[in-house]
């Protein structure tokens, strides 16, 4: 196969010895090849910046990785899994109710944010469905804390491009459980639903590891398979209380250093949270998650 040019490319998705890349002139995606040089499968992931060659027909080659500015990654059986590259952005997608909206759930994709240093985007979804008008109040809870927070109606289209705005120029990862809106969120932005079926181009028996890019102008956006992946395993009381970024202050009332904040007397975070300045959802959440949720 001839060579047509080189340049670089972002990694949309991986399949076993191949990864979907989008160059930067283009905007769909093109099936390649890994040469040896760029390493094995587990060394990119979605968000990689890579260096490759365009091929005659959709085909590409990866020659390799460049460097990584920040990488997601979570424990695997004793080995570490690269979940995304290059990513700065939390966008945390929950549905207003079907499935029914889960704070605890959301305060914990905040946590794993505060910790991993990442800006989170609070997305509130199926307004149309929230029968108790529920919505605008978590939203205001979340803009309180210096979130930025929206209400989305995907398949409507409401709020998709106060969405955009907020994503642009950001590296944002899209992660909430199934069933939220985040697919149609992802394609009512203009994401491509599908990044090919590789059997097609004769490799073999392929799978998409889910995971796929969306440029942005300035960034991009990957919609993650689901967020069983984000277990904030088993963290300490002092180190949850940094990632509630509320609790920070009233925490230094405490009287005891290693207060946990659930029962000792004396606690900053209580007193908080009976004079009103710390919701009740929130300290519900802290508690749930230190019980291991
Ligand atoms: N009523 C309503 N349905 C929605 C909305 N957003 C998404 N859906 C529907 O919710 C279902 C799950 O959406 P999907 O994008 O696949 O969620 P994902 O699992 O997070 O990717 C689909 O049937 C969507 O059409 C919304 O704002 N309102
Ligand atoms: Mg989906
Ligand atoms: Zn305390």
């Amino acid at each position: 196969m001839r060579v047509t040019a080189e340049g670089y490319a972002r990694v949309v998705a991986l399949g076993k010895n191949v990864a979907w890349i989008v160059f930067e002139e283009e905007s769909t995606p093109r099936l390649a090849s890994l040469k040896r040089a760029a390493g094995k499968r587990e060394m990119l992931a979605p968000g990689d910046l890579v260096r490759a060659r365009r091929l005659d027909g959709d085909r590409a080659i990866v020659d390799a990785r460049e460097p990584r500015t920040s990488v997601l990654q979570r424990r695997q059986g004793g080995r570490t899994k690269v979940m995304a590259a290059n990513v700065d952005t939390l966008a945390t997608v929950s549905a207003l109710a079907n499935p029914p909206l889960r704070l605890a759930l959301l305060d914990q994709l905040l946590a794993f944010a505060e910790l991993h240093e990442l800006q989170a985007l609070v997305v509130l979804t199926k307004p149309d469905l929230d029968a108790g008008a529920t919505g605008p109040a978590v939203e205001t809870l979340y803009r309180r804390l210096g979130y930025a927070s929206l209400i989305v109606n995907p398949k409507a289209g409401d709020n998709v491009d106060a969405l955009r705005d907020r994503l642009a120029g950001r590296h944002a990862l899209l992660t909430g459980v199934s069933g939220v809106g985040k697919s149609s969120l992802f394609r009512a932005l203009g994401g491509e639903a599908h990044v090919g079926e590789v059997s097609r181009h004769g490799l073999g028996r392929q799978t998409t590891t889910a995971a796929r890019l969306y440029r942005t102008p300035g960034g991009f956006l990957i919609d993650s398979p689901g967020i069983a992946e984000f277990g904030l395993g088993t963290m300490a009381p002092a180190e949850l209380t940094e990632a509630f970024r509320e609790f920070r202050e009233p925490s230094r009332e405490c009287r005891f250093s290693d207060c946990t904040h659930l029962r000792e007397p004396g606690c900053g975070v209580r007193a908080a949270l009976d004079s009103g300045t710390i919701a009740g959802s929130r300290y519900e959440s802290y508690a749930r998650i230190l019980g291991g949720c």
